[in-house]
């Protein structure tokens, strides 16, 4: 029987499991990245596991979330990642070199490979051909010590394009038509891989922009096939001789299926405060705008900024917005400066920001007080911009540079005719900022600021679970929501006590002073809790304040993933009416932990509070039972070692 493309690429680097859809198996990973936020940890953790040299075929580590540096603690990380990936084998980019996701896709992105990224956009990757997919740290350690991935085997979604985009409407649009249909959740444990004839017109950093949003559906991740359009991007890139064609095979079965018309589609949005609450342009109107951003690993390609230029050339940045620009990666950089586009840029008045994730994690340009925010990226959840009362609207850089101009939401359509910008036959290639690891490891010494404290690591699975319901919370809690990330708090991801102050403080500000007080409990939720972020912090800061377990209606992949990681329970409602039973300060038992949690998928809780028991589902691989009884995959390394 044929095979489609999700299906030969995890053959190719199968290790153990079978490939049944809903069974766990474990991938052999060929490359992995790390971004400076999620990475100290996640090499704090690899030096824990102690493996002297990386085992993948190409490990990298990005500087591009923290480079504010408001104070020595960025500078601090930056200096301990870049020693301990010398030592370890590991290329670093530096700071100013670009976003991870961008400087990936453009430098090390194979077609065919496996890449594990500890960052949820690293899907990005699957515009090239890749199985790209995002992990917490820990997962991305073990890999980069030899160890195998291990997943939930996807449904594969067959996503068929048909036709061809109209003028003004863009790659973006086609993955916010997608959230719109199937929500932030319709994704999870799917896969999306793309086909049809639409496929011939989209080049890859298109294509990227498309799997890189896909992390917002909640997929596992979403793939492209390797075609002409990647022989021409990699020639471009100077890398042809990596390229190899991948595709589905003609008899190819798929577990779904969606086709979407590229020629109805339109120009749309994001409304605030979700990626899937999305409507068109001309519905919303011409709401006024105080802001336009436009960069992130979603939108901020050579092409992307291209047609922003060409569009802004010899205009003015309307008085009342404040448009910034942030590109997507030095290459990108260079080549608009040499072009002089860069130049049409400034002076029509945009600000110019460094080539990082900037505005994206919330690292400056917070909106003023109420404000409307368009951003070409790609998460608009509550509080992420910086200001609690912002509005951030999501959108193709096409409708951001209209809106920009014209100071309110505008339909690019009424711009005129659309700017022609041709794919170059070849980029600007100069690596000297991807810094290759040390040939002489040893003499290399890891550098640790102050700012570098120890992760917390938890014990042994109890055999009385017991503690207070701290919180009970709605659908779609984000990691945003768990552990905030902004200019103040992500200098600190190396500095698990000082965040926990922070925890879960946009749901409620109480939390974390009654956790520390009640010293730790259980969580409550509703659907998707923890969607969003790959960052390990939303499980490792709970740890640290003492939570045992969270029980909510559904999980998102990663948040799940980190949660047994660190030795929580991850726990779901068999009963969904359950959940409005539950009241903050129950006290809950879950009682011979260890038996319930080592035998089945059914476990009993007790709300002494109220006087019943109910039960929750623990639908995890006999494997992650022992992680979950060992406390977390660190110690079940060490003692499996
Ligand atoms: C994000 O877009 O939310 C981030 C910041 O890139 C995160 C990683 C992090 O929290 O450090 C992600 O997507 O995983
Ligand atoms: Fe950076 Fe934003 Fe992309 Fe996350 S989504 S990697 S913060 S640019």
């Amino acid at each position: 029987m044929g095979k489609n493309i999700v299906e030969k690429v995890i053959e190719n680097h199968l290790i153990s499991g079978e490939m049944k859809a809903g069974e766990e198996i474990a991938i052999k990973i060929d490359q992995t990245l790390t971004q400076d936020s999620t990475g100290t940890m996640a090499y704090l953790q690899f030096e824990a596991i102690g493996v002297p040299e990386v085992k993948t075929k190409r490990s990298v580590a990005y500087i591009d979330h923290n480079t504010l540096q408001a104070g020595f603690e960025n500078a601090d990380d930056h200096r301990y990642i870049q020693t301990v990936a010398s030592k370890h084998g590991i290329y670093f980019s530096r700071p100013g070199n670009g976003i991870c996701h961008q400087v990936h896709l453009e430098r090390f992105g194979r077609p065919g490979f496996t890449l594990l990224g500890s960052d949820s956009h690293t899907p990005t990757g699957g515009g090239i051909g890749m199985l790209a997919i995002g992990a917490g740290g820990l997962d991305v350690a073990v890999a980069m010590a030899g160890g195998p991935y291990h997943l939930t085997m996807p449904k594969v979604c067959k996503v068929v394009l048909k036709g061809r985009l109209k003028p003004w409407v863009t790659a973006k649009d086609i993955i916010l038509e997608l959230l719109r249909r199937l929500t932030v959740k319709g994704g999870v444990g799917k896969v999306f891989e793309y086909s049809g004839e639409g496929l011939q017109y989209l080049t890859v950093p298109e294509r990227a922009t498309i799997t890189n949003m896909g992390a917002e559906l909640g997929a596992t991740t979403s793939i492209f096939p390797s075609d002409e359009m990647t022989y021409a991007f990699m020639k471009a890139q100077g890398r042809e001789d990596e390229w190899i064609e991948l595709r589905s095979d003609e008899d190819a079965t798929y577990d779904e299926e969606i086709v979407i018309d590229l020629s109805t589609l339109e120009p749309l949005v994001a409304k605030p405060h979700s990626p899937d609450n999305v409507d068109t342009v001309k519905n919303v109107g011409p709401i006024k705008v105080d802001q336009v951003c436009i960069g992130s690993c979603t939108n901020s390609s050579y092409l992307d900024l291209m047609k922003v230029a060409q569009i802004l050339k010899g205009k003015t940045v309307h008085p009342d917005v404040s448009l910034v620009i942030s590109p997507g990666s030095k290459q990108v950089y260079t080549m608009l400066a040499q072009n002089g586009a860069l130049a049409h840029l400034i002076d029509a008045g945009a600000r110019i920001l460094e080539s990082a994730c900037g505005p994206c994690i919330g690292m400056g340009q917070a909106p003023a007080t109420d404000a409307v925010s368009v951003r070409t990226f790609n998460r608009n959840f509550y509080g992420r911009s910086g200001t609690m009362s912002a509005k951030v609207y999501l959108a193709s850089p096409e409708v951001a540079v209209a809106t920009a101009l014209s100071g309110v939401l505008t339909d690019p359509r009424e711009l005129g005719e659309y700017p022609k910008v041709e794919m170059p036959k070849s980029f600007v290639i100069n690596d000297n900022s991807i810094i290759p690891p040390s040939e002489t490891p040893e003499e290399v010494e890891v550098v640790r600021g102050p700012n570098i404290k120890p992760f917390p690591i938890n014990k042994e699975l109890a055999d009385r679970v017991e503690g207070e319901v701290l919180l009970t919370m709605e659908d779609n809690i984000t990691t945003d929501h768990i552990m905030p990330s902004n200019a103040k708090l992500l200098p600190y991801r190396s500095n698990i006590p000082h965040l926990s102050d922070y925890c879960l403080a946009p749901v409620d500000p109480t939390f974390p002073g009654r956790a520390k007080k009640a010293g730790g409990g259980f969580l409550v939720a509703g659907h998707n809790y923890g969607q969003g972020s790959s960052r390990e912090h939303a499980a490792l800061v709970p740890l640290y304040l003492g939570i045992k377990g969270v029980i909510a209606k559904s999980f998102a992949r990663i948040h799940e993933a980190n949660l047994i990681n660190s030795g929580i329970l991850p726990l779901v409602f068999e009963d969904e009416t359950d959940y409005h039973r539950i009241d903050k300060g129950d006290v809950l038992v879950i009682d011979n932990a260890r038996e319930q949690v080592s035998g089945g998928n059914i476990i009993t809780v007790s709300n002494m509070t109220k006087g019943y028991d109910f039960e929750v589902r623990l639908a995890v691989s006999p494997r992650l039972r022992d992680v979950l009884l060992a406390g977390g995959l660190l110690n079940y390394t060490k003692k499996n070692a």
